[in-house]
């Protein structure tokens, strides 16, 4: 999958992409990823990329010239069927589900704003999608690209390595993992539960299952809600919650 970043801040998203799972999908060649910055599209003495709202109000918008040049050069380092997105607190929310789409694409533009947003004209003329990483304020395009980058990676075959299958990862998906214990096996007066070392593989499969369920349901019942779940997952749940009844009885 090729990737090209249309930003201001090029250095920021290439040091990130150094690290980790990501770092290596590059490495590796499982993706590609580009930088091309609006200021290098400018044709004025003071290089501008921004201007003052229509109508008044704070703060500064992106003009549309420089970005539309840096948008149009990044789609021809790409194969037809590439998507041009923009990372935007307008945009769709997104979810796995939208990742796991977004990866069979051959390649896409992902164009991170910056100040108080792009002009509308651009996204209009210029952008396919937009897309947020959430309902909260973050100062820019920049880290949104880089969080959608690297759910990417992580889907692109071979990236993952032995560490664990995508495939199992999108198994799980709509629950939440499981608690993970590492030694010591006692610390703090705290034992790691006695079923992880017993050695009994089906019945540690079971704890997991049970705990992944249960910690769902606790933590964050609307996932339950939108993936409902099976008879097998039911008696998990049941159970998770008798253990629960059973150990509030005891204290
Ligand atoms: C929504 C707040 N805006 C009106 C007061 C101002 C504003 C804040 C931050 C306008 C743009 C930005 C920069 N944010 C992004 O470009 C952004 C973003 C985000 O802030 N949250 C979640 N997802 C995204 S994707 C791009």
């Amino acid at each position: 999958m090729q990737i090209e970043v249309v930003t201001l801040f090029p250095a920021l998203i290439e040091d990130a992409l150094r690290y980790g799972v990501l770092g290596r999908a590059i490495e590796r060649g499982l993706l590609s990823v580009g930088m091309h910055d609006p200021r290098a599209h400018t044709q004025d003495a003071h290089r501008t990329v921004d201007d003052r709202p229509y109508g008044g109000g704070p703060g500064m918008v992106l003009k549309p010239e420089p970005l539309c040049a840096a948008i149009a050069a990044a789609r021809q380092r790409l194969p037809a069927g590439s998507l041009r997105i923009a990372l935007s607190p307008q945009g769709q929310l997104l979810t796995q589900a939208r990742v796991q789409q977004l990866a069979s694409l051959p390649g896409m533009v992902l164009i991170a704003g910056r100040y108080e947003g792009i002009d509308q004209r651009v996204l209009e003329l210029a952008v396919d999608q937009e897309l947020s990483i959430g309902d909260y304020v973050v100062s820019g395009g920049e880290l949104p690209a880089l969080v959608l980058i690297d759910a990417l990676a992580r889907l692109q075959p071979g990236a993952l390595g032995d560490e664990r299958s995508s495939v199992e990862e999108s198994f799980g998906a709509g629950l939440l993992d499981w608690p993970h214990y590492t030694r010591p096996d006692v610390y703090q007066g705290r034992a790691v539960p006695a079923v992880l070392s017993s050695g009994d593989h089906a019945a540690i499969r079971r704890w997991r299952a049970t705990q992944s369920v249960g910690c769902t349901w606790l933590r964050r019942p609307e996932l339950i809600g939108r993936t409902p779940l099976d008879a097998e997952r039911r008696i998990l749940l049941e159970e998770f919650l008798q253990q629960q009844r059973d150990s509030a009885g005891e204290t």
